[in-house]
């Protein structure tokens, strides 16, 4: 924490990226018809629109101009340093290919991390009308409701949510290591946005969730969000979330579809 700064609030931090978020998907939701491709990244199908730059525009000024002293890492603009301790991790719109086709599940993600731990976040879904947010120990809610995930499944009987990557070498290694989980679990969901399905957990929609290749900003809300609603939020071999692999469940199945993950290279390329 900064010599000259007082730590901040973690319900201030929730409070300030709830109603960011809630801005910049009103902003978001508005342009999305229509939308086309701006720019493409890491590869060609790894697109950027004019909207994913406009609100984190928003959610850049919105968030200096509450606390100018603190830093910001985002999808789009990089890292921009500060002196208060205080980093704001953001996904303008994470599920970006569902938002070019018009689809609902898409979402605005706003973390705020105290010395490099995340402390409080925001998670919004205009498709679905759903404001998530949570306060590190201090519980998780979806529209105000209170969040408490589902118990645990055996793995034989878990719907597991996950995804793929932008490099199509990486999703034929994916595609590999799915070929084998397939035959030990219920089913599979690939809904396209790691926010959507990580907070998806913490309301039943999947019980587990993994993927390799994602960054800080596709986790780093919706994951306090998850372990806030009781679900360990991990990567490989029971350390912290990583892009080499994140998994989400409840305890006793994250270690089961860890270790079923491990000898098949889900955290590798092949
Ligand atoms: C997306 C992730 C999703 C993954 C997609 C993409 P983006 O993030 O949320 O889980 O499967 O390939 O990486 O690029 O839409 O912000």
């Amino acid at each position: 924490m900064s010599t000259t700064h007082a730590a901040p609030d973690r319900e201030n931090l929730r409070d300030l990226a709830v109603s960011v978020a809630a801005e910049a998907g009103e902003l978001a939701a508005r342009g999305q018809a229509g939308i086309t491709v701006l720019d493409t990244k890491s590869s060609p199908t790894d697109v950027v629109t004019e909207m994913d730059r406009a609100t984190e525009d928003l959610v850049r000024s919105r968030l200096l101009a509450a606390r100018p002293d603190d830093a910001i890492l985002g999808e789009e603009g990089g890292d921009e340093g500060g002196t208060s301790g205080v980093r704001w991790v953001v996904d303008p719109i994470d599920g970006t290919v569902n938002y070019l086709y018009g689809q609902p599940d898409w979402a605005v993600s706003i973390a705020a991390e105290i010395d490099g731990v995340v402390v409080a976040a925001a998670v919004n879904v205009p498709g679905r009308g759903e404001a998530y947010e949570a306060v590190l120990g201090g519980g998780a809610r979806l529209n105000g409701r209170v969040l408490e995930a589902p118990p645990a499944v055996p793995l034989e009987q878990a719907l597991v949510a996950t995804g793929f990557g932008y490099f199509p070498e990486r999703r034929v290694h994916q595609a590999r290591v799915l070929s084998e989980v397939i035959a030990h679990i219920r089913d599979i969901r690939r809904g396209g946005s790691a926010a959507v399905d990580l907070t998806g957990l913490a309301v039943g929609r999947a019980n587990a969730y993994y993927e390799r290749g994602l960054h800080a900003w596709d986790w780093s809300a919706p994951g306090l969000v998850a372990s806030e609603a009781g679900l360990r939020v991990g990567g490989p071999g029971g350390g912290p979330p990583s892009e080499d692999l994140v998994i989400a469940a409840r305890p006793e199945l994250h270690d089961a579809l860890e270790a079923l993950l491990r000898p098949l290279g889900a955290d590798t390329d092949g």
